[in-house]
């Protein structure tokens, strides 16, 4: 009797203690398995000696809930104040030069997700178009009608990807599936989601959604 109590007392000390170390207080949530919990089965989980967190967080703050994009009938649309307006497929944007990117969201409403983008460099979106003289403004428009802008040498100066991928799987939907835009060093108001269309504008002070509810358009982060 008295050993088998025993036993019992190292199998309660032994699960306590891996408990202890199977929850990390480094990760976003302080959770690790309902971190591991959250990524994809085809997801890296390391690059180049960076944690990243999983492509799908517990949170949604979407002003229309997580859209769900068809690709059939879908277009990313290049228009405004252009040369050649486009309409791309998504074939189209992912046969382009492709670029890596090892970027940090950071939402003002404080959480933070490190993630591996690889995309499309806007440049080259925009070059296709041609741009008028005219033009130092880029508007994003989604499929839920939220909307966000940025100075167009912004984008050039920091080579700004489209992404379409995320932790070398294909953008989940609640990640922004087609397409998200990378807005490196920008709050994550500025990464828009869903994107289907690209506009060229001379509107320094337009105003997107969360814009227009005062938060900066420079958004760039401290
Ligand atoms: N189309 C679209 N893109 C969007 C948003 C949105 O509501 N709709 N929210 C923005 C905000 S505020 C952030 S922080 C990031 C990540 O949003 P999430 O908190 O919903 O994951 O997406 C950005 N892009
Ligand atoms: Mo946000």
């Amino acid at each position: 009797m008295k050993r088998i109590a025993g036993f019992v007392v190292l199998v309660l000390m032994i699960s306590a203690f891996s408990g202890c170390i199977s929850s990390d207080p480094s990760r976003p949530d302080g959770n690790s398995e309902a971190t591991e919990n959250r990524y994809s089965e085809l997801e890296i989980r390391e690059y180049e000696g960076t944690r990243l967190d999983p492509s799908v967080g517990p949170r949604d703050n979407s002003i229309a809930g997580i859209q769900h994009v068809e690709l059939e009938g879908y277009t990313l649309k290049i228009t405004g104040l252009v040369q050649e307006e486009q309409s791309l497929t998504y074939e189209e944007v992912l046969a382009m030069p492709a670029a890596e990117k090892l970027i940090t969201l950071h939402c003002v409403e404080g959480w933070e997700a490190t993630v591996l983008w690889k995309g499309t460099s806007l440049g080259d979106l925009i070059q296709l178009a041609e741009a008028d003289q005219k033009a130092d403004t880029v508007i994003f428009h989604c499929v839920d009608g939220y909307t966000t802008s940025m100075s167009l040498a912004d984008i050039m100066d920091r080579n700004m990807i489209l992404a379409y991928s995320s932790n070398g799987i294909p953008l989940p939907p609640a990640l922004g599936f087609p397409f998200i835009v990378v807005a490196e060093d920008k709050w994550g108001y500025k990464w828009a989601r869903w994107v289907d269309a690209i506009i060229l504008s001379s509107d320094t002070e337009y105003k997107g959604y969360w814009e227009e509810r005062g938060y900066s358009n420079e958004a760039d982060l401290p």
